[in-house]
């Protein structure tokens, strides 16, 4: 977009006064922040409408996803349209801190963790790329909840991120459609679009979120007769759909609610494609696969594969057989985890009462399916129990298969993730649909993870090998050859700690901790899961505590240990390791004996916001999941082209960053997925490598023996038992934290040596950022477009 200061200083003053009755110098930080982006609407509207054009009777992809972790829209916006700077100045002149407008912003947290953060990605690298694309999901009135610790215990709080309203999305009444759940259940769902800015171009793409709305405001008959409370009752149920996001990550609620709003949003959005589609070719649906690609994002949008034949059977009066054809030709599914509990099955008593139609079609599916694995394994009747959508025992749905079955396209998320799903987790789906099967491995968006929030390393960058990486992500590597330039590195050592110093003003305001940038600054911030093993990390901190106790004079390279995660609101365990971390924490940094030498933070809340102040600022980037669990990991990514070396198990795609990146160049420890499959047969016995285990036992029996306060809760012995007894659930320490645990104290001690050894370091950190050109999601959304979706890049003028 051209910069046309008068016109963005006039718009602002007219809608500052129009709508806030004031003048520019009275205007609050939110009120400018509104009317400026209003303002910016405005001013896009004419490409928002000519990409719609443009993509208009071609082929389209369309991503369904129950979460949008968008963070704030405004500077990635100016950015992005290429106007920050012309901004920037316009506030200058008129006294205004674009800083204070920024933050006036609420994130929009529309999303858990990684699967949503990984969408928001997804659809800005698509409007990059001018590829028509267009993201569905729900506008969920109340987002990720609000962290707040109180005693050291998390305590959740809704997130009212729609308080002052949002200037980024447009309602589209004409637009509404009608969702039915049953024969007397209805609500509608009204679109509220976002435009999808893309860099260095004029396309504008959509995110549309539905927002549920009952069919009439008001019962007028009761409302007739006083019954005010029963007028309302209405509204409210419907409401209630799209009123608040469920906080789990990588679990099943297995809720109704939350059943009724994968219905509900998915229905919307086929519903809207449909009828796009008609418009464009008529009703010759056996057409649709060929203009329309649905990718479903993980398990929760795949109601969508019953939906659609139910629209095609019932509303457009096709056939079964023809019905089925066209959906298996439309949808792609993408799977994001092997966690058993997060595979979402659902009991047939519970979907029949609130969608009787669409649980009528899945048996119609599960029978026909049953009747093809019958024709193939005709002995195998073991296979056929295994793979059966229905579960004829448990009388659960089980929603991957369904999306295996009704779909072209399978993929996980990074290679050795695949790998684990064609060989292990769905092998007996990988024989029976090979071609079916793709890796796409995760990217994220450069545009917000390194320009946007480390301008420093970007001006260095660009000044070194021109400004095409920012659309291009494998120019980086040309910046290897300047990893012998000393003058260089020390630039980038310099950058690192302006970006400490500004993340450590932000960790005494949200935490009142000071602490210092010559410690290492060692992060892991993510989802609070077991898996991902958080406890690891505090379990390797206490012991490094004790021996300071021990040894007061030790020498200690000061360190910085910062954590940041949200714990479901449901998950005890994931709490009890918060709590502890807190606990820790409070010892440690007020401890004369350890002198500020080491420090734990734990950041309140962490959410977009604060990422993007965290990921520039870190040394080392913590990804120590047990080997096979996490799928991919992004974070992984974001610390990496910010020159993070990882600490981390062979997991996820840190296999393909310590490829790309070099393994000399970060810290890898641990036992691999091979190794776990082994000590799994030959019998692990967590209590034996506790006892051998130099300082890990005296670590475990600080949980039970009074030195941490767990305020009564039982707490840190349920963690204490998971280690070391199990639970009805599971074995003792499944996720293997005290195998590793040596390992990884081994790794953290070389780590201190290499910090030392400043220009050392910096060449492992520049040797990260050179080699991160693969981690771009537009390379995974080149990928995605070419081999499942095979669209183009359609740029307007
Ligand atoms: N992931 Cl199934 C989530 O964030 N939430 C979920 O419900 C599921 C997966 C993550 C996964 O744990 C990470 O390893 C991935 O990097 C991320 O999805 C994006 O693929």
């Amino acid at each position: 977009m051209k910069f046309k200061k008068d016109i963005i200083k006039t718009g602002l003053e007219k809608k500052l006064l129009v709508k806030y009755g004031k003048k520019l110098s009275e205007g609050l930080d939110f009120e400018i922040y509104d009317a400026l982006s209003q303002t910016i609407m405005e001013e896009i509207g004419g490409s928002w409408k000519a990409t719609e054009d443009r993509y208009n009777k071609g082929r389209e992809a369309f991503y369904f996803s129950a979460e949008y972790l968008m963070g704030r829209a405004f500077s990635n916006n100016l950015i992005n349209l290429g106007v920050y700077d012309g901004v920037v100045e316009l506030l200058e002149e008129l006294n205004i801190d674009i800083n204070k407008i920024e933050s006036a912003e609420s994130d929009a947290g529309l999303g858990n963790g990684g699967l949503g953060r990984l969408a928001a990605c997804f659809i800005e690298s698509m409007a990059t790329l001018n590829l028509p694309g267009t993201g569905y999901g729900i506008r969920y009135r109340f987002g990720m909840f609000r962290q707040q610790f109180e005693d050291g215990f998390q305590v959740e709080y809704p997130d009212n991120w729609l308080k002052y309203g949002d200037p980024w999305s447009l309602r589209k009444d004409r637009d509404k459609v009608e969702i039915r759940f049953n024969k007397d259940e209805s609500v509608m769902a009204v679109p509220y679009d976002t435009p999808i800015i893309g860099y260095g171009t004029n396309n504008i793409n959509t995110l549309r979120l539905w927002q549920a709305e009952p069919v009439e405001e008001l019962d007028l008959g009761e409302f007739n007769e006083q019954n005010y409370v029963e007028a309302m009752r209405e509204k409210n149920e419907a409401e209630n759909i799209s009123r608040v996001l469920y906080p789990n990550d990588d679990t099943d609620e297995g809720k109704k609610l939350r059943l009724k709003q994968q219905y509900f949003f998915t229905s919307a959005s086929l519903q809207d494609i449909v009828r796009k589609f008609k418009l464009k070719h008529g009703t010759d649906f056996s057409l649709l696969p060929d203009f329309t690609s649905i990718q479903l994002n993980d398990t929760h949008p795949v109601v969508a594969i019953p939906e659609l034949m139910r629209i095609l059977i019932d509303v457009e009066g096709l056939l079964w057989g023809d019905a089925w054809k066209i959906v298996k030709k439309t949808f792609a599914y993408t799977n994001h985890t092997i966690l058993s509990e997060a595979l979402e099955k659902w009991y047939t008593e519970l979907f029949k009462q609130v969608l009787p139609r669409i649980y009528n079609i899945i048996v119609r599916i599960h029978v026909q399916f049953q009747e093809l694995l019958e024709e193939k394994y005709p002995a195998d009747l073991e296979r056929r129990k295994r793979m059966a959508i229905i579960d004829e025992d448990t009388n659960l749905i089980h929603m991957a298969w369904l999306a295996i079955h009704g779909s072209y396209a399978v993929n996980g998320v990074a290679a050795l993730h695949t790998e684990i799903l064609k060989n292990a987790e769905l092998k007996d789906w990988y024989e029976l649909y090979k071609g079916k099967f793709q890796n796409k491995t995760n990217g994220v968006t450069q545009r917000r993870w390194l320009l946007k929030s480390n301008p420093e390393l970007s001006g260095l960058i660009t000044e070194l090998i021109g400004d095409n990486w920012i659309t291009d992500l494998s120019e980086l590597k040309k910046l290897e050859t300047h990893v012998t330039d000393e003058n260089i590195l020390n630039r980038f050592l310099d950058i690192k700690n302006i970006k400490k110093e500004q993340l450590a003003g932000f960790i005494k305001g949200n935490t009142g901790i000071d602490v210092d940038t010559d410690s290492i600054f060692d992060v892991q911030v993510k989802r609070l899961h077991e898996y991902k093993r958080q406890i690891l990390n505090i379990f390797h901190i206490m012991d490094l505590y004790n021996r300071i106790k021990e040894y007061p004079d030790m020498k200690v390279t000061p360190k910085t240990y910062i954590f940041g995660a949200k714990a479901a609101a449901g998950y005890f365990r994931a709490k009890g390791i918060i709590k502890l971390i807190n606990e820790v924490a409070k010892a440690v940094n007020n401890d004369p004996d350890v002198d500020g030498r080491i420090k734990v933070v734990f950041v309140e809340n962490y959410n977009i916001s604060p990422a993007e102040l965290i990921f520039p600022a870190a040394d080392i980037s913590e990804q120590i999941s047990t080997a096979g669990k996490e799928a991919s990991g992004t974070g992984n990514m974001k610390f990496m082209m910010n020159g993070a070396p990882t600490l981390g198990t062979l997991d996820g795609a840190n296999v393909e960053i310590v490829e790309e990146a070099g393994i000399e160049n970060n810290f890898i420890f641990g036992m691999k997925v091979e190794d776990i499959v082994e000590l799994k047969k030959s019998g692990y016995n967590p209590t034996e490598v506790m006892n051998e285990t130099k300082g890990l036992k005296r670590v475990m029996d600080q949980l039970i023996d009074g030195t941490y306060d767990d305020g009564g809760t039982g707490m840190f012995k349920e963690l204490y038992d998971a280690l070391l007894v199990g639970a009805s659930w599971h074995a003792p320490d499944h996720y293997f934290v005290l195998q590793d645990f040596n390992d990884y104290r081994k790794v953290r001690e070389s780590i201190d040596d290499a910090f030392e050894d400043r220009l050392g370091w910096a060449k492992k950190a520049w040797m990260n950022i050179s080699n991160a050109g693969k981690f771009t999601s537009d390379r995974t959304i080149a990928q995605y477009a070419k081999e499942i979706w095979k669209i183009e890049g359609k740029k307007i003028k």
